[in-house]
C-alpha cells in the first residue's frame, strides 16, 4: 500500500485532540496507512541571532505517523504567511478584493516558501508516495515539486471558495496560479459552484478542453477535477454532547436560559463570517418581533484569528461597537441580547454548547464550507431539535437543504427566518433534522478523505510532466 505524504501550512500532533476538520481528517487517513506529515512548525525564527540551519527539518514520529516540520524566518512569516495567504488570496477567494493587499514582496515570498517546502520535502519522498497538499497556503508546492523531479501522484484539496473568473482575474498572479494547479493529478474543492468557477476560469483563460465531467485539458496536461464536501466526525460530536463536559455545559446553559430562548453564532473572528450583519439581523429581530425582547439571547462566540492582519482589528473594533450598542439600547436589569466572547471555547465543551441552542446562526458573507453548521445539526437531541438558519453563500448550503436559507446582506429576511426558526413547530423541527442528519452521516469526514484518496489513487496519470514543471517554473509571472 502507498504511503500518504500530507501537506498543510501547519501541522498537529496526532495524539492531541484535533482542532478541527482538517485535523480530523488527516489524523486519520494517516494512521490507516501510516504516513508523513510535512508544514510550517509555527514558530519564527529571527534571522539576526540564527545559525544559518534553521530551515533544518525537525522529524518526530508518533505512532507510524510521522511529523516533519520546519520554522520560517520573520520575512517569510511576513511575505508568505501574513501576506500572500492571509492578504491577498483569503480575501481574494472570499470574494473581497477591497481588502485584498497585492505587494510584489509578497508573492515573492509565497514563491519562496513554496519552493522552501519542495526542496525540504524533496528527500523525503519515495517513489509510490501518495501526497496530499492541502490549502490556498501551498497552491503551487506541485510544480516546485514537479521542477524537482517528483513523479508522484499529488492531490490538492481547496478548503476555501473558489471565485468567479472576474474576481480571480484581479490578482496580477492569477495566470500562474491557475496554471501551477495542473500540475496536480487531482484537485478537489468543496462545492459544486467552486467546481464550475474553476471550469469557467480555465476554458475562458486557457482555451481548456473539457474532455468530460471531471477531466480538463490545459497546458499540455490533463487534470482531474471535482467536489468533495468536507465533512465532520458525525459520532464524535454526537458522544461529545453526550459526555461529562457535554452535559455540564448542556444543563448549566438550560438552567442559566430556562426562561429565555437561546440563538448561537461560533465562528472565528473573521471578515467572511458575517458577523457584524448577523448582529444587525438580530436586531431587526429585536425590532420587528418585540415578543422577542427579554426572552431572546444570542451568544456570538468569535474565536480570535490573525490578529496581526489589519482588516482584523477592524472587525473586532466593530463588533465590539455594535454588541454595546444592541445591549445598551434593548438590554434591561435582567436580560443582556447579546452574550459576545471573545475567546475559544473548549471543544469538549461545544457540542452540549449546540444543544442547549433553539437555533444557531450560521450565516457567513462566504465560506467553503463551514463545519459549524454540521456540528451543530450532529449534537441535537433527535426528540426535541434545534434548527439552523444557514447562509445560502455557505458551501455548506449546497448539502444542508433542509436547513432555513438566509441571505446574510439582508438583514430583515434574516431576521424573518429567524423568527421561523425560534417558533417552528415540533413536528416539522424533528422531520427538518432527521434529513440533515442523514445528509451529514452520508458525506461525513471518513467518506471525504477515503473518497479523495480513492480518486488520487485511480487518477489516470498524465504524461506531460516535465513541460508542466518547466511552465510552473517561469519567474515572470510571480514578479519574484
Ligand atoms: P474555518 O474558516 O476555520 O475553516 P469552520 O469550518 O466553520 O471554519 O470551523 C472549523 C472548526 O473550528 C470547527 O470544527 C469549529 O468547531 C471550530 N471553531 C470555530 N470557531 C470556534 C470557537 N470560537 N471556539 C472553538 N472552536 C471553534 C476552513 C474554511 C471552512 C471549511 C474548513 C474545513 O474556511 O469553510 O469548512 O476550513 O475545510
Amino acid at each position: 500500500m502507498s504511503r500518504l505524504v500530507v501537506v498543510s501550512n501547519r501541522t498537529a500532533d496526532p495524539r492531541k485532540a484535533a482542532a478541527g476538520g482538517l485535523a480530523v481528517a488527516v489524523k486519520e487517513s494517516l494512521q490507516q496507512t501510516g504516513g508523513l506529515w510535512f508544514g510550517w512548525s509555527g514558530k519564527i525564527h529571527d534571522e539576526s541571532e540564527h545559525d544559518a540551519g534553521y530551515q533544518d527539518l525537525r522529524a518526530q514520529t508518533v505512532g507510524n505517523v510521522t511529523l516533519a516540520t520546519i520554522d520560517l524566518s520573520q520575512r517569510d512569516y511576513d511575505t508568505y504567511y501574513l501576506g500572500y495567504s492571509n492578504d491577498v488570496l483569503w480575501p481574494v477567494f472570499h470574494y473581497r478584493l477591497d481588502l485584498a493587499n497585492f505587494d510584489v514582496d509578497f508573492a515573492a515570498g509565497y514563491r519562496r516558501v513554496n519552493r522552501l517546502f519542495a526542496q525540504k520535502l524533496m528527500p523525503l519522498l519515495k517513489p509510490d508516495d501518495l501526497i496530499w497538499v492541502h490549502d490556498y497556503h501551498l497552491i503551487p508546492l506541485a510544480a516546485e515539486l514537479r521542477a524537482m523531479g517528483c513523479r508522484n501522484r499529488i492531490g490538492f484539496f481547496l478548503h476555501v471558495p473558489m471565485p468567479p473568473l472576474e474576481i480571480m482575474a484581479a490578482v496580477p498572479e492569477h495566470e500562474w496560479l491557475m496554471r501551477s494547479l495542473f500540475a496536480y493529478d487531482l484537485v478537489g474543492f468543496q462545492s459544486e459552484t467552486d467546481v464550475t468557477h474553476f471550469t469557467h476560469y480555465v476554458q475562458s483563460e486557457a482555451q481548456a478542453e473539457q474532455l468530460s465531467h471531471d477531466r480538463l485539458r490545459a497546458f499540455n496536461r490533463t487534470l482531474r477535477i471535482g467536489a468533495y464536501p468536507i465533512g465532520i466526525d458525525v459520532d464524535e460530536v454526537v458522544n461529545l454532547a453526550q459526555a461529562k463536559e457535554g452535559r455540564d455545559t448542556f444543563e448549566r446553559m438550560r438552567e442559566e436560559y430556562s426562561r429565555r430562548r437561546l440563538l448561537l453564532g461560533v465562528d472565528r473572528l473573521d471578515y467572511s463570517k458575517g458577523l457584524p450583519q448577523r448582529i444587525h439581523a438580530f436586531r431587526e429581530l429585536l425590532a420587528q418581533y418585540p415578543e422577542n425582547r427579554s426572552s431572546a439571547t444570542l451568544i456570538q462566540i468569535a474565536s480570535p484569528s490573525r490578529e496581526a492582519v489589519g482588516a482584523y482589528d477592524d472587525l473586532r473594533r466593530q463588533m465590539d461597537s455594535l454588541c454595546g450598542a444592541i445591549n445598551g439600547d434593548y438590554g434591561e436589569l435582567d436580560w443582556m441580547p447579546v452574550r459576545y466572547i471573545h475567546r475559544n471555547v473548549a471543544r469538549k465543551r461545544l457540542p452540549g454548547l449546540y444543544r442547549a441552542s433553539r437555533v444557531a446562526l450560521v450565516t457567513p458573507l462566504r465560506d467553503g464550507m463551514n463545519l459549524v453548521a454540521k456540528e451543530f445539526v450532529a449534537a441535537q437531541d433527535p426528540a426535541d431539535p434545534g434548527m439552523l438558519v444557514l447562509s445560502r453563500f455557505a458551501g455548506a448550503a449546497e448539502q444542508l437543504k433542509e436547513a432555513l436559507m438566509v441571505n446574510p446582506y439582508d438583514a430583515h429576511g434574516t431576521a424573518q427566518a429567524i423568527q421561523r426558526a425560534l417558533s417552528m413547530p415540533l413536528e416539522e423541527r424533528i422531520q427538518r433534522h432527521e434529513a440533515l442528519m442523514s445528509r451529514i452521516r452520508k458525506h461525513d469526514v471518513h467518506w471525504w478523505s477515503s473518497s479523495f484518496l480513492h480518486a488520487l489513487k485511480h487518477v489516470e496519470q498524465d504524461q506531460g510532466l516535465d513541460h508542466n514543471a518547466k511552465s510552473g517554473q517561469s519567474e515572470r509571472d510571480t514578479r519574484a
